[in-house]
């Protein structure tokens, strides 16, 4: 059906994205990325995250067994009361923000990732970003927070031991700043939610989905910028984690490990990515236009070491990509659920 030039268009964000779908077969002399290295201990005495390690500035880790969460040494967003706006010129505008960031360690364990641990140890970390999201939402000055894992050395992360970081602060970030006003002016027009909206739609047409189970639909969305970008959506209008019910949490462990073992299964590699979720905004307000949702932005495109620049035109125009979201979504759909380390 979409094998011509053509855009599509993002509700959530309202920005266009170009498809080209006969530009897939183009050659590639380009870059190679190094995969992630195949082995490594289960504990590092070297690694900052690791039980009973010194961090920086000389705080030890303590021995813990499950999660662990700290404040992040190096935060990029401070608690302490802003002072005056630095610059008043309406050229030059800049806003003192205040935030408190952490990191959370997903594991003990020096060498799991995320589909390597157990549904038990999955749930744990969803119940840890919830009980992180509430604990934050109390602090007044606290009005979003922002809970995302970098995963791999090519998306910048520093070190392979699972961990994930929230940073919270005082305004809304600009992207689900976007999505706020889209899904609430949807919701004022149709009385109805946007991402449920889509999801059923997703669940009807069923070639972008991924996979699903009770409580959450996984797909490849029909506006994805990256080649093998995930939206993992929940089926009711929940507006954050903590509002999760029990049943929901186990279902989430589920679907986040199906769907990164099967990003490890796509090129037999440990999958880098930047995901997060989109929570409501924490303003005092009723959100019943927020579906909670998780994005995935996977950057390889063809093979564990070539991955997708997003540079050129991109930069300068709009976001492309060459394959289809729908056979993007057939390709992780027909993989197994079983991670190919255990082959
Ligand atoms: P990445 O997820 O991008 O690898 O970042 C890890 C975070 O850990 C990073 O934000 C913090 C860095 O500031 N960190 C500490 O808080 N303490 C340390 O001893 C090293 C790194
Ligand atoms: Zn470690």
């Amino acid at each position: 059906m979409f094998d011509f030039p053509h855009r599509r268009y993002n509700p959530l964000t309202r920005e266009w994205i170009l498809v080209s779908p006969h530009r897939a077969k183009r050659p590639w002399q380009g870059q190679v990325e190094k995969s992630a290295p195949p082995y490594l201990p289960e504990y590092d005495p070297t690694c900052y995250l690791c039980p009973g390690n010194e961090r920086a500035g000389g705080i030890k880790n303590p021995v813990y067994s499950g999660t662990y969460v700290f404040d992040n040494d190096f935060a990029a967003l401070l608690p302490d009361a802003a002072p005056a706006d630095p610059e008043t010129h309406p050229l030059f505008v800049a806003k003192a923000e205040t935030g408190i960031c952490r990191v959370i360690c997903f594991s003990p364990r020096h060498d799991l990732t995320l589909p390597q641990l157990s549904l038990d140890e999955t749930e744990g970390v969803i119940n840890t970003w919830a009980d992180q999201t509430a604990d934050l939402f109390q602090h007044p000055d606290i009005v979003y927070v922002q809970i995302f894992e970098n995963k791999g050395a090519v998306m910048g992360c520093s070190n392979p031991h699972s961990h994930s970081q929230i940073w919270s602060q005082s305004r809304i970030p600009t992207e689900p700043a976007k999505e706020l006003s889209s899904q609430k002016e949807y919701f004022t027009v149709y009385g109805k939610s946007l991402l449920l909206d889509y999801m059923h739609e997703e669940q009807k047409r069923s070639e972008r989905v991924v996979a699903t189970n009770e409580y959450f639909t996984a797909v490849v969305p029909f506006w994805a910028v990256w080649p093998f970008e995930i939206l993992i959506m929940t089926h009711r209008a929940v507006p954050n984690l903590p509002a999760l019910t029990q049943p929901e949490r186990w279902a989430l462990a589920d679907i986040l490990q199906r769907i990164t073992t099967r990003y490890d299964n796509l090129f037999e590699t440990s999958f880098p990515y930047s995901m997060g979720f989109h929570q409501a905004p924490n303003d005092g307000n009723d959100h019943p236009e927020w579906v909670l949702h998780v994005h995935f932005y996977p950057p390889l495109l063809r093979s564990a070491s070539v991955r997708k620049f997003m540079v050129g035109y991109e930069m300068l125009g709009m976001p492309q990509r060459d394959i289809t979201p729908e056979s993007a979504a057939a390709r992780l759909r027909n993989l197994p659920e079983i991670h190919y380390t255990l082959k």
